[in-house]
């Protein structure tokens, strides 16, 4: 049975949030948080252990194991498609060289799980762009697509080798209003709504009609820990489950939120992200998830945007942002 659990790269969009989570079902002690910063927030640091952790480190991911007795580990530290297309050696390096250090260390310490995201950066333009197969062409174009694939392969590489129980989802954009998004092509879907709410307009970096896949934090927690806490007899795949929420183009989000704030004004001026956006799909098709582990989501575009508003308009109030 798993008691303690390590969570890398915690204090990211995340991390942050699953932390709490994880530490609702398995206590605050019981789940160590970590990051190569330490900028934990007031409720990470108060709420259970925080250890500042570089995933390039391979003795200090070990040492950290040994001193809180992990036996499973989700690994959240990573370089994301943006920030990675601006400096692909260190997306490659953290995303490809920390994951291995966390995929032997399961190995030689025989952890019970490691639970790892992919994303949607896995396919490339020649993916089928609807209703994506889980089972596809994979030849992404931006370095962070590469690093997934390999991630996906190097995780299934453990489970087949080894018999280590790895397993991981293909994460859509994930919209939240904690903490903000750390470099990805779909943060637009994020600032959207705090610039609605700030200033009552907002310059999107994605054209208009860029449809991509996303998903609300409530549900990307959901599918984390349905996945985390599936019946391992039960799963055919293991570290590449495509899961899905709604599809979604920066002129809906705009449309959805005029629903609450008439006023709201967005404008277009696509940048650099606007090629990667181009080469990732419109739609998936989640049904192994769906089949294998019960994975069904909650929310739609209109709920999130109600929710989001209200959160991040109540924060503004108290003047937190
Ligand atoms: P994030 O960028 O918000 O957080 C990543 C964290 O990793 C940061 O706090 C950063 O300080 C930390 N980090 C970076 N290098 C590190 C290192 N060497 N050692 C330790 N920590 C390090 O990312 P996120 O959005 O929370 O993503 C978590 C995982 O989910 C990643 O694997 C990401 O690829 C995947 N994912 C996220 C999304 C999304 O929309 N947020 C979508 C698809 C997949
Ligand atoms: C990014 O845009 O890089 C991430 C992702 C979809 O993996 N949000």
């Amino acid at each position: 049975m798993i008691k303690k659990i390590l969570v890398t790269g915690s204090s990211g969009q995340i991390g942050s949030e699953l932390v709490m989570a994880l530490r609702t079902i398995y206590g605050g002690e019981n789940v160590i948080a970590s990051d190569k910063c330490d900028n934990a927030s007031k409720k990470i640091k108060s709420s259970g252990p925080f250890e500042k952790l570089d995933v390039l480190n391979y003795n200090e991911i070990d040492q950290i194991i040994d001193k809180h007795q992990v036996d499973a580990i989700v690994h959240l530290a990573a370089i994301l498609s943006a920030v990675g297309e601006k400096n692909p050696m260190l997306a490659w390096n953290v995303n490809i060289n920390g994951l291995i250090n966390v995929l032997e260390l399961a190995r030689e310490k025989k952890l019970l799980r490691v639970l790892i995201p992919s994303s949607i950066a896995a396919f490339g333009p020649t993916t089928p762009v609807e209703n994506t197969p889980q089972k596809t062409i994979l030849k992404p174009t931006t370095m962070y697509g590469v690093t997934k694939v390999a991630g996906e392969l190097l995780a299934d590489y453990y489970v087949s080798k080894y018999g280590i129980d790895v397993r991981g989802l293909r994460y859509p954009g994930i919209i939240s209003n904690e903490t903000m998004p750390g470099g990805g092509t779909t943060d637009y879907a994020v600032a959207i709504y705090y610039e609605a709410v700030k200033s009552g307009k907002y310059e999107c970096f994605l054209s208009e009609n860029t449809n991509l896949p996303m998903m609300y934090m409530p549900d990307c927690l959901k599918a984390t820990l349905d996945l985390f806490h599936a019946d391992y007899t039960k799963l055919k795949n293991h570290s590449d489950f495509n899961v899905a929420a709604f599809s979604v183009t920066p002129k809906l989000m705009a449309e959805s939120i005029k629903k609450y704030m008439p006023e709201f004004e967005i404008t277009y001026k696509p940048d650099f992200r606007q090629a990667i956006a181009d080469s990732w799909p419109n739609s998936i098709d989640d049904s192994c998830a769906r089949a294998e582990w019960g994975w069904q989501p909650a929310f739609d575009l209109d709920s999130m945007t109600q929710d989001m508003l209200k959160v991040i308009s109540e924060k503004h109030k108290q003047g937190l942002i």
